[in-house]
């Protein structure tokens, strides 16, 4: 099932060309519009008028989250105001807010291409679809209604929180699809398990996760105790929100909607291309938006491209599932660990349950990460030598998979907070 059929399947050279003449547009647009890249283009003797190969593209200058901020709050915004239809704003943990703009035709636009990721989830009209993401500045709760009501699914834009109701509304309005950050559908688990409630008894098919990294290994324990098929999805509101890329049935890596979005994959060093299907930082140039096109974006997310066909039928390239974030790796004692990497080993090991905190010291100069891991209840008050057990086995994985020692405490479960929107393991205490 394709929702633009044409699109999504399209020749890889007619793609190109597409992209190419959006590409030019959208240089030409945002030279003409926008003084800051116009002045940054000038500055580098750079024409937007004379591109004449997508390649050409790597002469131009990256944009950055902190350009967003100095041209706070309308600067980057190609169009005046009264084009504009809707604004969106990421806070962040750090620093100052970023605002985002879409015209009536950025919004057309994003629908669509939402709807393409919900269709190639399995989604159709016939579907009951429970929106558990906020609504509000966050691009995930309005993104995705937009694109389910577009698909023509029954939408429920219950937004995140209250997680009883969300469960009571799931029972009552017989949702079959689910779709919120991959942390609240486990904590929903958790929810109806406290109820007593066996999910196979409710109608849900469907989940279409995003807005967060998380594991293969996350996604079979949430598949496994909701009953469903889970996809994953992939935006930032930098771009557009939900719908850039999403994955189709096979599960297998996420298509990128690459009519809308050139992307590149560099290595977050030297800035340079890596070679085909290596991992590296995605950066991504908007080829159709209005009010607020973006230039060579630099997401700091980190995945690789997998150009294999795939058997769904879509040419759209596939990238892999974010791996972390380039600014989410921790150094610990000079080695990269990224969260996830800790996530997969933690939900592959019998009697740990998927809930976990990593927490970086530095006790007398050297880096000291501590794993907590919530463990399943019968373990917690075994004999004393069962737990040191666990603790070996969970100590030596991660020792093999990172090549680093680390901690391990076991915590009882339910002891550590759950999340309802993008949940944050990591508290990093070194002060840098
Ligand atoms: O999280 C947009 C979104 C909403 C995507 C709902 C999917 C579903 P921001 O709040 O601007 O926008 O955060 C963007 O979240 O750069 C990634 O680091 C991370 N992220 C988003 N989707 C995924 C995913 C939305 N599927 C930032 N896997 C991005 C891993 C993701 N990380």
């Amino acid at each position: 099932m394709y929702w633009q059929q044409q699109e999504e399947c399209m020749e890889r050279g007619d793609l190109q060309k597409l992209q190419l003449e959006r590409l030019q547009k959208t240089l030409t647009r945002v030279s003409t519009h926008v003084p800051f890249y116009r002045n940054r283009f000038k500055e580098l003797n750079l024409d937007a008028t004379k591109v004449t190969s997508i390649e050409h593209l790597r002469d131009f200058p990256f944009t950055l989250k902190q350009d967003l901020r100095d041209n706070y709050p309308y600067g980057l915004f190609a169009v005046p105001l009264r084009d504009v239809v809707r604004v969106h704003s990421s806070s962040g943990t750090t620093g100052m807010a970023t605002v985002v703009g879409y015209s009536q035709g950025d919004i057309k636009t994003w629908s669509n291409l939402v709807a393409r990721v919900l269709c190639a989830a399995g989604v159709t009209p016939d579907d009951v679809i429970q929106i558990a993401f906020g609504y509000g500045l966050f691009t995930g709760g309005f993104g995705l209604h937009y694109g389910a009501e577009r698909l023509g699914a029954s939408v429920i834009p219950i937004s995140a929180g209250n997680t009883k109701r969300q469960i009571q509304i799931m029972q009552d309005f017989k949702t079959t699809a689910l779709v919120c950050t991959p942390s609240y559908a486990l904590k929903m688990a958790d929810v109806m398990m406290d109820l007593g409630m066996n999910p196979n008894g409710l109608s849900l098919r469907y989940g279409l996760f995003g807005a967060e990294p998380w594991s293969e290994a996350m996604r079979n324990e949430i598949n496994d105790r909701l009953g469903i098929i889970a996809t994953d999805n992939y935006g930032l509101s930098e771009i557009m929100g939900p719908g850039v890329a999403g994955e189709c049935q096979e599960c297998n890596g996420l298509h990128i909607n690459e009519d809308h979005f050139l992307v590149e994959v560099l290595d977050p060093d030297t800035l340079q291309p890596v070679e085909p299907g290596e991992i590296g930082e995605l950066v991504i140039t908007t080829l159709t938006k209005e009010a607020f096109p973006v230039i060579r974006y630099r997401t700091r997310d980190l995945t690789r491209l997998m150009t294999e066909p795939c058997p769904c039928g879509r040419t759209l390239t596939r990238m892999h599932r974010v791996m972390g974030r380039s600014d989410d790796m921790l150094i610990i004692k000079g080695v990269n660990v990224f969260p996830t990497q800790i996530e997969s080993v933690l939900f592959d090991i019998e009697g740990t349950e998927p809930h976990y905190r990593l927490i970086v010291d530095r006790v007398n100069n050297e880096d000291k990460l501590t794993v907590m891991v919530e463990v399943v209840e019968s373990m917690f008050f075994d004999a004393m030598k069962k737990q040191r057990t666990l603790v070996d086995t969970i100590k030596k994985r991660l020792a093999s998979e990172l090549g680093i020692g680390v901690d391990v405490k076991l915590v009882e479960e339910r002891t550590l907070e759950r999340f309802e929107g993008k949940g944050n393991r990591v508290i990093d205490n070194r002060e840098f």
